[in-house]
């Protein structure tokens, strides 16, 4: 029957989302009620979704409650640009109807006391070990585990929980982690010819290991436990279909800066379509300035060479937007701000400079828009992922960010070129699920989502500099991600 659906849906020149077979597959008369549908919607979307078909069926609310979170992001190849899905423009609300509601529930603003004592230091790593450990040890894999110093002396299959130390190869092609928790220290061996061999490890993030401890004290390894994700949660939904835009690395003053892609994007949001008209929020993930001296002879490519003229600048550029779009407003690693992670929101010098409808947080946060939630992050740690984990790359940014929600921390590599501040406790575990998880950084796009939490990297604004040339990094610009608050559905639209 599956075979028979798809065979409908593409000889009609569509395609069926996977939820959407699902659907159809588990009530009765599934290539009936696909027929009623093509019948009632015209012209036939790109992808028919699991919406579409309840849409069609006239119990979209009632039904989606039934299925739980059907409604997921669509994924999507990075720096494709597929036209906006008719249902998503069909079921545009109007942003101008809808008072802002924001709160920015968590980020480090007012609140760092780290001085970067050894002090700090082992309190900062104790702090991770202790709540990324208490997760694991709820996890049903990991129950009964013991402290490391106990499990060596044991001649049964152990559970520990640790933070890795260390990662490496051997000649044979095994891999070892040295691991520790508070007290004592183990190797852990993940056999070459076990699937555990290509399992994605990096230093200082903390996992579960279940294995037996063979008689020279070392940790064959069976099974490695990630703190991660409920494996699905609904999309915790607003009732109307508004949505919130995704931007980060505007790179105001650079030379390379791309003003008519930008003048595009504003044409489009000031007198565009139903979409447009639904944009009530737009989050920026950092780096939305050039900065200054932040990596060498940046000067040779900055048209604004004022720290404050840069802002000024964007300033400018974000007064253009209708009064119906509220921007929230996060640092990166070229902003105005401490470098070291969690960074705090701009300061109040810079703030100044701004219209009331810009709210500004640190980075990163925890922001609730109508009771969404939004965790916000410019995403510098891929770097070390990137250069870390072999089979990362720049153009997959969603890869590195579902290893983030897997490890349930946002930068674990420590000392790598991501700065992290030894803070009291560690800003950059995922404490709470989000439903919307976005980065940007890499200057690439996508959108995706991982067990019902929306992932979307939001491109950049600006062209390859010859720095990135030199680096061979190759930019995907003016995409901009939406998503829809009361589904979680997600789209790119190309300027
Ligand atoms: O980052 C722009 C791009 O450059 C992005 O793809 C990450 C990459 N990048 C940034 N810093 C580094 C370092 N230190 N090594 C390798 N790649 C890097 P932006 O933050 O806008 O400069
Ligand atoms: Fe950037
Ligand atoms: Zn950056």
């Amino acid at each position: 029957m599956r075979e028979a659906l798809l065979a409908f849906v593409s000889q009609k020149g569509t395609l069926l989302e996977p939820e959407a077979v699902d659907y159809l597959l588990s009530h009765q008369d599934p290539l009936g009620r696909l027929e009623r549908l093509f019948a009632t919607i015209r012209p036939a979307p790109l992808v028919v979704t699991l919406r579409d078909v309840l849409t069609a069926e006239g119990i979209a609310r009632s039904a989606a409650a039934h299925v739980g979170a059907p409604l997921r992001a669509r994924p999507q190849a990075p720096g494709s640009s597929a036209p906006v899905a008719a249902s998503f423009r069909r079921t545009s609300a109007d942003a101008a109807d809808h008072a802002p509601d924001i709160k920015v529930l968590r980020d480090i603003t007012g609140q760092s006391t780290c001085e970067g004592t050894i002090e700090d230091f082992t309190r900062y790593f104790r702090h991770r070990f202790q709540t990324l450990g208490s997760m694991l040890r709820s996890r049903r894999e990991l129950a009964g585990a013991l402290d490391i110093a106990k499990a060596k002396r044991s001649t049964r299959e152990v559970r520990i929980v640790g933070m890795v130390s260390e990662v490496r190869t051997t000649k044979n092609g095994h891999r070892i982690l040295d691991i520790e928790d508070e007290v004592d220290r183990a190797s852990v061996l993940l056999p070459a010819d076990s699937p555990l061999a290509s399992e994605v490890v990096v230093s200082d993030e903390v996992l579960g290991v279940v294995g037996t401890v063979n008689d020279r004290g070392l940790l064959i390894a069976q099974s490695l436990v990630r703190p991660d994700i409920p494996v699905s949660r609904a999309f915790r939904g607003t009732s109307d279909h508004i949505r919130a835009a995704f931007m980060s690395d505007i790179h105001v003053g650079s030379r390379t800066f791309l003003e008519d892609k930008w003048s595009k994007f504003l044409t489009w949001v000031q007198d565009g379509d139903e979409v447009a008209r639904s944009v009530r929020y737009l989050v920026v993930s950092g780096d939305v300035v050039d900065g200054i001296g932040v990596y060498p002879r940046q000067d040779e490519e900055l048209a604004i060479d004022d720290i404050y003229g840069q802002y000024e600048a964007l300033a400018r550029h974000l007064q253009e937007l209708p009064d119906h779009v509220t921007v929230l407003l996060i640092p990166g690693n070229h902003d105005a701000v401490r470098p070291a992670e969690p960074q705090p929101a701009l300061p109040a010098s810079i703030q100044k400079l701004f219209d009331s409808n810009v709210v500004f947080a640190g980075n990163p946060s925890l922001l609730s828009l109508h009771g969404v939630r939004i965790l916000a992050y410019h995403g510098r740690s891929m770097d070390d992922f990137v250069s870390t984990i072999p089979g990362m790359s720049y153009h997959r940014p969603l890869d590195a960010m579902k290893a983030m929600m897997r490890m349930r921390h946002l930068a674990p590599i420590y000392g790598g070129k991501t700065p992290i501040a030894p803070e009291a406790t560690d800003h950059l575990i995922i404490e709470e699920v989000p439903d919307i998880f976005a980065t940007g950084h890499v200057h690439s796009v996508g959108v995706e989502a991982y067990r019902g939490v929306v992932l979307v990297n939001s491109s950049t604004w600006q062209a390859q500099t010859p720095y990135q040339k030199m680096r061979n990094i190759d930019p995907l610009p003016a995409r901009l991600p939406l998503v829809d608050l009361a589904t979680g559905q997600a789209v790119i639209r190309e300027f």
